[in-house]
């Protein structure tokens, strides 16, 4: 398969949108035979595309200009001699393993273009730092060298009653602006659920996946297309654009239905969330996240041949303080599973549902920001590389009140055995004020 896009004009972006770098994560699943780039731009003003290209993709790189731009009756002017100048330059500078002409190039140009480019060396493709390269208009490359990535989670109809009363009530323009606000807020990706009884789930996917990608500022983002329901994600997938993550496939069903989905998913080209959960059930133990991610990984590794860059493990984040003895270790079990994923599973990502492990504290916000933050604190230190989160809602570590955050220290790592009744105390002092998040919003 050789593939050549499309950079339309001066915007540097393809007609639908999507920069150089954006379109190459879009395609790269496919391992290309050669990528390159086609029409629309001469030779001159084509190249800062071409070096991008040739910079960025692991595979040999085309360029195929047009003979200049056209002149004011639609012809093209650019001669071989002066088309094949430039072109021997991207040659001599090592961007092409292979040239050509689009528009208004003719055979003597072709001949041109041959002779002078004959004499130089192919391009040798480059070796990249192995990340997952995601995207929507634009590209979000995720890596252990990166800051971790907040996936916004207000679009989701069973996560926010605001969300799920505007989707029931058709009013997709402002669903569209919770996404709007997300990234306003700082959502790097989008999750979108819209699995709710009551509603056809399918098309609510499709038509909200296609709204949001022709609004400009939400379109940038890549989108995480959240289904308990295959039919929903592979709904979801058919419409997006750019490389999605989909939340989420597990051997929940057994194997062969695993590996049937997760093919689909590497052939939509969409990275994939595994969630700690196989036959016997969702894992709470530390043992049994690692063993469950572990097998899941050797499946999607050597299996289905799975780029292990596109393996988001969620080994459960349960909600602690529940008063069930039980669910004291939640936090702190999630914390050492995700260590020992990222220890044992190269170049695999960890993530999770933050806004699950504070709900025994709804309807008290300055507490479950605190839980948020403090959670976060430590699992982003043990390797949690993204997490779904309410943008802009989170409070940050260093700025709690001391009270508040021993206690929820003392919960999130389970490190007292009256540590759920201490908190419960020291949040009553907190439940009437307004959340710092809400106060300093507008900041
Ligand atoms: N792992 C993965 N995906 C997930 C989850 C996970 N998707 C869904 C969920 N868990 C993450 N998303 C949310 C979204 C909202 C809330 C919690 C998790 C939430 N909502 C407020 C509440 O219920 O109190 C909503 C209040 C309101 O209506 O505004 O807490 O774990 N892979």
């Amino acid at each position: 398969v050789m593939i050549s896009g499309t950079i339309t004009d001066a915007s540097g972006r393809t007609l639908s949108g999507q920069t150089t770098e954006a379109f190459w994560n879009s395609v790269r699943h496919a391992q290309p035979f050669m990528i390159g780039l086609n029409c629309a731009l001469g030779a001159g003003e084509l190249r800062p595309y071409v070096a991008e290209l040739a910079r960025l993709a692991d595979t040999r790189v085309s360029a195929h200009p047009n003979a200049g731009l056209p002149n004011e009756f639609g012809e093209y002017d650019e001669t071989p001699e002066e088309m094949a100048e430039v072109v021997g330059e991207f040659a001599a500078s090592g961007l092409v393993n292979l040239v050509g002409g689009c528009c208004g190039t003719r055979p003597d140009h072709i001949s041109a273009l041959a002779a002078a480019v004959g004499s130089h060396a192919p391009r040798v493709p480059p070796k990249l730092p192995v990340k997952c390269r995601l995207s929507g208009l634009e590209p979000f490359n995720l890596g252990p060298e990166d800051l971790f990535a907040n996936v916004g989670e207000r679009c989701n109809v069973t996560g926010s009653a605001i969300f799920r009363r505007l989707i029931e009530a058709d009013d997709y323009a402002a669903a569209v602006a919770v996404a709007r606000q997300q990234v306003d807020n700082g959502a790097q990706i989008i999750d979108v659920n819209m699995d709710e009884g009551m509603l056809d789930s399918e098309k609510a996917m499709v038509t909200f996946m296609n709204l949001i990608a022709s609004e400009p500022d939400v379109a940038r983002l890549p989108v995480m297309i959240d289904s308990s329901k295959w039919s929903v994600i592979e709904a979801g997938l058919k419409c997006v654009q750019g490389k999605a993550v989909v939340n989420s496939i597990s051997l929940k069903e057994g194997e062969p239905a695993f590996i049937e989905q997760a093919e689909l998913c590497r052939d939509y080209g969409a990275a994939v969330i595994i969630m700690a959960f196989d036959e016997q059930g969702q894992a709470d133990s530390v043992e049994r996240k690692v063993e469950i991610c572990k097998r899941s990984y050797d499946v999607l590794v050597d299996k289905v041949g799975f780029d292990p860059a596109d393996i988001i493990f969620d080994p459960n984040i349960f909600a602690v303080a529940t008063g069930i003895e039980e669910h004291a270790s939640y936090g702190l079990d999630f914390i050492e599973a995700t260590r020992r994923i990222k220890q044992l599973l190269p170049h695999a990502l960890v993530s999770g549902g933050v806004s699950n492990v504070s709900f025994s504290f709804r309807g008290n916000n300055v507490v479950r920001e605190a839980i948020h933050s403090v959670f976060l604190y430590y699992a982003i230190r043990a390797g949690m590389d993204l997490g779904i989160v309410n943008a802009g809602q989170l409070a940050i570590y260093e700025d709690l009140p001391t009270d508040l955050r021993d206690a929820v220290e003392d919960v999130v790592l389970n490190r007292n055995v009256d540590a759920t009744e201490r908190l419960l105390e020291v949040a009553e002092r907190y439940k009437d004020q307004k959340s710092g998040a809400a106060v300093k919003g507008q900041d």
